[in-house]
C-alpha cells in the first residue's frame, strides 16, 4: 500500500509550510504523522484537509512510517535521523547535520535524483536554503557549458533563520516604521531597535554581511555551506567557489547575484533558453520592461526565477545573472517533499 510518512519538526516555520505543500502536491501518502518536541505535543495541526495531534518525538514514534522528514535543529536531527533509519525509515533531512557524510547523498531531484537510491545510512541530506535556491538553475547551466566556478552574493531572507528570525524581523519593521528621521545618522536604528535578535546587528533598514557561524579564515558557515554542497550536488569536487552570505529585511525568498564561469563560451540567448527549458526554472528577464524577479513576486511559489541573464563583457566563459527562490518552498519543505516522493515512488512502484 501507500508508504506511512512522519513529518518530525511539524510546528516549525519550514513544518508549516511543509503541510501545505502536503495538502497541495499529488498525494503519494498513506498515513502521515506530525511529531515534535514535547512542548508541541498535542496541538492539532490540519494537513490534506484532515486535523492530526502532533505526538512527541520518540522512539515509538517512527513505528511503521516509511518515510521520515525532519526540519529540525542539527542536533535533534544528529539524534534522532539514526533512530528513524534504525526503525526501518528512509530519513529525509533538512538540517545540515549530515549534508557532507559521504555515506549521506545530498540530493535536488532536477540535478541529481538518481544519487537518493545510494544512502547506506537510510539517510537521504536536503541541501540549505540559500544553495538550493541556486542550484537547479546552476544545474541546468552545468549541463550545456561545463561548470568551471562561482562567486555569489546572497541576499537572504529573515524566516532562513526559522520563525524566531521572521518574529524579529517584524517587530524590528514595527519599531522603525513611521519615523522620518530613521536611518540618516550611524547608530540611529540600532538606538531604537535594539539588537538584533537573532540576527547580529538590526535588520530593519539595513543589510547584515553575516549568515551562521565564524569559521577559519573569517568565513562563515554559511558561506562554506554554498561552496561544499554545490560541489557535492553538481559532482564537482575541485569547483572554484566564492560566496558572501547577506542577510536583507525580506520575510522570505532569498536571492543572489551570481558570477558563473564556465569551461566553454557562452552566449546570452542560448543561455536564456536553457534556463526557460529547464524543469523548476522561470526566466524572467526582460529589463527593458522592468522584468526580473524579486522576493516580493517569488514568495510562494515553488520554481527558482532567473533574470538579468549577461553574458560577461570581460570574460567569454562567464554569465551574471540573478536569482531568487522561496528559502522555505524550494529551499526546504518543497525539495524535501520531492525527494521524499522519489523514495515514496521506490518503494511503491506506480502501476504500469
Ligand atoms: C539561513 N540558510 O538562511 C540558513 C539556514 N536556513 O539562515
Amino acid at each position: 500500500g501507500r508508504p506511512t510518512l512522519a513529518v518530525v519538526g511539524a510546528t516549525g516555520a519550514v513544518g508549516t509550510v511543509m503541510l501545505e505543500i502536503l495538502s497541495s502536491r499529488e498525494d503519494v501518502w498513506g498515513d502521515i504523522r506530525l511529531i515534535a518536541s514535547a512542548r508541541s505535543a498535542g496541538k492539532r495541526l490540519t494537513v490534506r484537509g484532515e486535523e492530526l495531534e502532533v505526538v512527541a518525538l520518540s522512539e515509538e514514534a517512527f513505528e511503521g512510517v516509511d518515510v521520515a522528514m525532519f526540519d529540525v535543529p542539527d542536533e535533534v536531527s544528529a539524534q534522532w535521523a539514526p533512530v528513524a533509519a534504525a526503525k526501518g525509515a528512509v530519513a529525509v533531512d533538512n538540517s545540515g547535520a549530515f549534508r557532507m557524510d559521504p555515506d549521506v547523498p545530498l540530493v535536488v531531484p532536477e540535478v541529481n535524483a538518481a544519487a537518493a537510491k545510494d544512502r547506506p545510512r537510510g539517510i537521504i541530506s536536503n541541501p540549505n536554503c540559500t544553495t538550493l535556491s541556486m542550484i537547479v538553475a546552476l544545474g541546468a547551466l552545468h549541463r550545456e557549458y561545463a561548470l568551471a566556478e562561482l562567486v555569489v552574493a546572497s541576499y537572504q531572507a529573515a524566516s532562513g533563520a526559522g520563525q524566531p528570525g521572521i518574529d524579529a524581523l517584524r517587530e524590528q519593521i514595527r519599531k522603525v516604521a513611521g519615523d522620518d528621521t530613521l536611518g540618516t545618522k550611524a547608530g540611529d536604528v540600532r538606538r531604537v531597535v535594539g539588537d538584533g535578535g537573532p540576527f547580529p546587528a538590526p535588520l530593519a533598514l539595513n543589510v547584515v554581511p553575516w549568515a551562521g557561524s565564524l569559521k577559519d579564515g573569517g568565513w562563515s558557515s554559511e558561506e562554506l555551506k554554498v561552496r561544499n554542497e554545490s560541489r557535492k550536488i553538481l559532482g564537482l569536487p575541485e569547483l572554484r567557489v566564492s560566496a558572501t552570505c547577506v542577510r536583507v529585511p525580506v520575510i522570505t525568498t532569498h536571492s543572489l547575484a551570481v558570477h558563473a564561469v564556465f569551461e566553454s563560451e557562452v552566449d546570452q540567448a542560448r543561455a536564456q533558453e536553457v534556463l526557460a527549458h529547464s524543469p523548476g526554472v522561470v526566466l524572467c528577464d526582460d529589463p527593458a520592461n522592468y522584468e526580473f524577479p524579486t522576493p516580493a513576486d517569488v514568495v510562494g511559489t515553488d520554481p527558482t526565477w532567473v533574470g538579468r541573464v549577461r553574458r560577461s563583457l570581460d570574460d567569454p566563459r562567464a554569465l551574471d545573472l540573478f536569482l531568487c527562490g522561496d528559502n522555505l518552498r524550494k529551499g526546504a519543505a518543497l525539495n524535501t517533499a520531492q525527494i521524499a516522493e522519489v523514495v515514496a515512488a521506490e518503494l511503491n512502484p506506480p502501476r504500469t
